[in-house]
């Protein structure tokens, strides 16, 4: 907001793409003259369909709000994002949100900001900090839900998922980074709603990063290492999407020999399922812009939040996938 003359440029932050859209404007931590607020953002990396999305819609609606932002991509590395915290702090940014890549490790840099008077705000993924007064809040997806909406589809299409009627529903799944808050919360949720039915089991379980390769390269091991696979759930689309090659690779028809439940409902995935390749999808929303710049300018202001706001979301089989498509804005 006050002019700080504090150059950009001086901060390095490594192999960082910091972009600063606008000027060197200062922040809250010195003044508030002149109205504006600055946002530093920290993002996971450009991992998913997904993330393109939600880095989208927060850089749109940062321009809509007046908000001028700074945003950095840590590429899935935790040092980056905390190095992109620090320059932001020492940017003196008015507010700082972030995604953070893995939940646990962010207690000394979110110390830090509040000892520079910055709040934060986490968006997307949560901290494991027992120490909630270093975030304002943190607005997103219940990722439990997420995959116990997966694991329920399972139990409630147990006959179907049952694909050579052994009386077993092997079931393999592509975890996303590990310790991050999806992959954590989904597994939770998918084993917590497949409990119900004990003829299915998670034969095989790996991370494939998040990423369409990673979910490629895994399908390809789980292929060769298991008997049969009724079921795979992929904790997120791209995952899935990298699996379908691997399947089809494999002479096998994805959608009908292994039936397949993934995370997102991101453009690419609504088309899989569909063309009949997916079965089942859990959205979980990246268009989280509008509403964190809502909550910055709240926070700015001095105002009290929600300590945690929910994204609502919906589920979609085949049929509905093929009726939302041509309305589907990511
Ligand atoms: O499901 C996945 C992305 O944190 C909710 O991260 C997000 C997850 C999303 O890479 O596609």
């Amino acid at each position: 907001m006050k002019k700080t003359l504090i150059a950009t440029t001086a901060i390095s932050v490594g192999a960082l793409m910091l972009s600063a859209c606008g000027s060197s404007d200062g922040g809250s931590a010195s003044g508030k003259d002149d109205g504006k607020i600055t946002m530093g953002f920290a993002q996971v990396g450009a991992e998913s369909g997904w993330r393109t999305a939600n880095t989208k819609s927060i850089q749109d609606s940062a321009k809509e709000a007046g908000i001028t932002l700074k945003f950095s991509d840590a590429q899935q590395k935790q040092e980056n994002q905390i190095k992109a915290i620090r320059s932001y702090i020492q940017q003196k940014v008015d507010v700082i949100a972030f995604s953070p890549v893995v939940e646990t490790g962010w207690d000394t840099v979110l110390l830090e900001a509040k000892r520079a008077h910055i709040p934060v705000i986490l968006t997307d993924r949560a901290v494991d900090s027992k120490d909630t007064s270093l975030y304002k809040t943190f607005l997103g997806s219940d990722f439990v839900v997420e995959g116990k909406k997966a694991g329920q589809w399972v139990v409630d299409n147990a006959k179907d998922a049952d694909t050579n009627g052994d009386g077993k529903i092997d079931v393999v799944q592509l975890e996303g980074t590990t310790g991050a808050a999806p992959a954590i919360d989904r597994g939770e949720g998918f084993a917590d709603a497949t409990k119900a039915n004990p003829a299915i089991k998670v034969v095989a379980s790996q991370t494939g990063d998040f990423t369409r390769d990673g979910g490629k390269k895994v399908m390809e091991t789980f292929l060769k290492t298991q008997k049969h696979i009724d079921v795979l759930f992929a904790q997120n689309d791209d995952m899935g999407l990298g699996a379908l090659e691997a399947i089809e690779a494999a002479g096998l028809k994805p959608g009908q020999d292994i039936k397949i439940i993934t995370v997102d409902a991101v453009h690419d995935g609504m088309q899989a399922l569909a063309d009949g390749k997916f079965n089942f999808i859990v959205e979980c929303s990246p268009l989280l812009g509008p509403q964190l710049m809502d909550l910055a300018k709240k926070v700015v202001a001095g105002q009290e939040v929600e300590p945690r706001i929910l994204t609502e979301e919906t589920t979609f089989d085949q049929a509905q996938a093929k009726e939302a498509l041509p309305t589907r804005k990511y």
